[in-house]
């Protein structure tokens, strides 16, 4: 057999909901492929972030911040797609926030020991950090909660101390062909990208009471003769007066929200894009699994 001379392997990024999982992805491909917002339930799905450079591929999972309240369908699912995504990985990024470890934190740290698997303690928003001495001390009572191979502060907002993860975690790949062809960024389909920055802008232009309750399926994606994508997004929710909201006053809400999807869209697609957007009342669907999973939740 000939010597393989590329590294490729699976990489968890894990933690509670909020501490800029998705963001720090982003920022590692360079690119968004993962939505991201102030809210906590913004990532659904588990999500694959490809980093493919000379001879190495990091394959990163993103996943849903575990959730404590199992009452809904949707948290169960968000909650199997957190932990099963550790079964498959060589290596955990842990990521937690500026000077803060709370009871949430604790509980993904288990889960991490449970894993037993080389983990690097990933200490973001350190540009919302005052008081670095009292940051130090706090950072080797971490150290001693779990023996981390790496402790690093970084702010992936700002992107400084990425590009350091970005290289340790190439060094630290297992020997391996290429899982994914090279130009592939993510797992997920165009259909599928399409409807998660719909619902992104969703999250970041309306009120805290939408979120729990919103999905987005793409009804069309296709080239039409001039070269333009022609994407139809149809936003369901669960209630009469959600969708007054998203619509606003004479849609001028809706309108905006198309047009900063169509903008996401045009620069992830590196193309033309015309986008029309519907809204339509569906009762109930957050709790039910069957219509989850006709929803493309079901895996
Ligand atoms: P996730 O739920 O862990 O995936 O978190 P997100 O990536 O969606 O980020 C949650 C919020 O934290 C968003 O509003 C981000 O803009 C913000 N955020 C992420 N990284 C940083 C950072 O380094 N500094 C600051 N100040 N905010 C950040
Ligand atoms: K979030
Ligand atoms: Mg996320």
């Amino acid at each position: 057999m000939p010597d393989i001379q590329t590294r490729c392997g699976l990489v968890a990024i894990v933690g509670r909901p909020n501490v800029g999982k998705s963001t720090l992805l982003n920022r590692l491909l360079g690119q968004k492929v993962s939505i991201t917002s102030r809210k906590p339930q913004t990532t659904r799905h588990r999500i694959l972030g490809i980093d493919t450079d000379g001879d190495y591929q990091a394959i990163y999972v993103d996943t849903p911040g575990l959730h404590q309240d199992e009452k809904r369908a949707i948290n169960r699912y968000m909650n199997r797609a957190a932990s099963s995504s550790l079964a498959e990985v060589g290596l955990v990024l842990f990521v937690v926030e500026g000077d803060r470890f709370n009871a949430e934190d604790e509980m993904v740290l288990s889960k991490v020991k449970q894993a037993n698997l080389p983990c690097y303690l990933i200490v973001n928003k350190m540009d919302k950090v005052e008081d670095k001495e009292n940051f130090m001390v706090h950072l080797k009572k971490l150290g001693e909660k779990h023996p981390f191979e790496h402790m690093i502060p970084i702010s992936a907002k700002q992107g400084r101390m990425v590009d350091e993860i970005r290289e340790l975690v190439a060094k630290s790949l297992p020997k391996s062909e290429f899982f994914f062809p090279e130009d592939y960024i993510t797992d997920r389909s165009s259909r599928f990208m399409a409807a998660e920055i719909i619902r992104e802008k969703l999250m970041r232009f309306t009120g805290d009471e939408l979120p729990y309750s919103t999905t987005v399926e793409i009804e069309q994606f296709k080239m039409a003769d001039n070269g333009v994508y022609r994407i139809s997004g149809l936003i369901l929710v669960e209630r009469e007066t959600q969708k007054r909201m998203i619509i606003g006053k004479g849609g001028k809400h809706l309108k905006t929200i198309g047009e900063q999807a169509r903008k996401d869209m045009e620069n992830l697609f590196d193309n033309k894009v015309f986008l029309e957007l519907w809204v339509k009342v569906k009762q109930g669907w957050a709790d039910d699994e069957r219509a989850l999973r006709s929803l493309g939740y079901g895996d």
